[in-house]
């Protein structure tokens, strides 16, 4: 009997939204392995590819599958009939099982192509596709990037100066630090403003690669402006290094009811936001120190290399501002909490099983052609016909 509970089959729900997904689970063996099979997949395919069959979104989806499971895997039987669990996916299962690794990763972990990928990816401004153009024209380290003489992204200049500081994970309590810096500054210049710790630490987890804040106002409207000024301020007080502030140029601020943009997958959304690096105070001190050099487009990246190497009190962080008006606030909540895999297959999900668009501005009733507006986190998921899953539950 004990044995036949053992070999009962999982069962899941095909939909990575429908189910539970906590950060802890039970399955890291196999995780682990198909976290380096997905990435390799990434670095391989080409991003015009992506309309077509994905070997990378088809691991995304088993590493989905296995997070989500009550139990650790025994037996591939467990697993025969699982959605997203394809016969390439279950032979590696198998021999993760059988023998504690598996070739295929093996050999992937020890491939000079992707330990350099997963190095140049890993530059803040640089994607897939700059980091193959790096390790093609024949770089092999990041000297190499910095010394070669190449067109680089201002983005890319600090993200290889600062390399160090950027891949140091970024802890909870740092990002605590810098919400209660833009919310003192913020709420100076607006009175009765939140902001909202959102991304990875939300969803529970300790560390992260960077802090994404979410900044309303319960007024609708009064937080038109409102970034540009959080900006001079932090500008300041030189707490910026580099950032990108997107001015949401878009005419449709709010949400429009006509369902014009294809509802796709894709992450990209109109809020007004920055993308930015700060410089956070090493020991949190009651005044606000200067710490870092103003923005500096100009400056060359040699000098942004000796910035980074000099005695400083300062470490440099990846930050994210996003600017949600009231009424579009609780489906900004669920699109910047994530995770991406999480918003991806409830986009999917409202689509093809609701006939209704998803976004983070709203939630869009294509058959009664109306738009479903939100008080709160557990309404969107009322509105999607879901249980309400908890944000440490959305680690797909
Ligand atoms: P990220 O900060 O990229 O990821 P994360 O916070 O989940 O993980 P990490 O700890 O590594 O930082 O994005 C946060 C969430 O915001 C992510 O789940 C998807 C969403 N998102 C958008 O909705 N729009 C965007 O333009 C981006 C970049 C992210
Ligand atoms: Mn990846
Ligand atoms: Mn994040
Ligand atoms: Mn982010």
């Amino acid at each position: 009997n004990y044995k036949q509970t053992k070999l009962n089959c999982f069962q899941v729900d095909p939909y990575c939204c429908q189910r539970r997904t906590p950060l802890q689970h039970h399955n890291k063996l196999l995780t682990d392995a198909f976290e380096i099979l997905e990435e390799n997949a990434e670095y391989i395919e080409s991003s015009n590819d992506t309309k077509g069959y994905s070997r990378n979104l088809a691991y995304r989806r088993v590493l989905a599958v296995l997070r989500s499971l009550p139990q650790a895997v025994t037996s591939v039987k467990q697993i025969k009939d699982v959605k997203h669990i394809g016969g390439h996916s279950q032979k590696i299962i198998q021999e993760l099982l059988e023998e504690k690794c598996c070739l295929e990763v093996e050999e992937i972990k020890r491939s000079v192509r992707y330990n350099k990928m997963k190095l140049f990816t890993g530059v803040f401004g640089a994607g897939v596709s700059t980091a193959r153009r790096w390790y093609d024209t024949g770089m092999t380290s990041l000297n190499d990037v910095i010394q070669h003489n190449e067109d680089r992204s201002t983005a890319q200049k600090y993200g290889l100066a600062f390399f160090d500081d950027l891949n140091m994970p970024v802890l909870k309590a740092e990002a605590e630090q810098v919400k209660s810096i833009v919310k003192n500054i913020t709420e100076s210049i607006l009175p009765g403003v939140s902001v909202t710790v959102t991304g990875g630490f939300r969803r529970g987890k300790t560390v992260g690669h960077d802090i994404d804040l979410l900044i309303s106002h319960p007024k609708e409207g009064a937080e038109i402006g409102l970034l540009g000024k959080i900006l001079e301020k932090l500008q300041q007080l030189n707490l910026i290094l580099y950032g990108s502030h997107n001015k949401c140029t878009y005419s449709e601020r709010h949400f429009t009811e006509e369902p014009r943009d294809p509802p796709t997958n894709s992450q990209m959304d109109h809020f007004e936001k920055w993308f930015g690096i700060i410089g956070l105070p090493k020991i949190s001190t009651e005044k606000t120190v200067l710490i870092a050099e103003n923005d500096a487009s100009d400056k060359s990246i040699k000098d942004l290399v000796d910035l980074s190497k000099s005695e400083k009190s300062w470490t440099a962080k990846r930050v994210d501002l996003i600017i949600v008006p009231s009424s579009q606030y609780f489906y900004g909540l669920v699109g910047w909490t994530g995770n991406k895999m999480f918003n991806r297959d409830l986009r999917l999900y409202a689509q093809k099983e609701l006939n209704m668009r998803l976004s983070s501005h709203g939630l869009y009733d294509l058959t009664k052609g109306c738009l479903l507006t939100s008080n709160s986190e557990e309404e969107v998921f009322k509105y999607l016909k879901l249980p309400v899953i908890p944000p440490e539950l959305r680690n797909c």
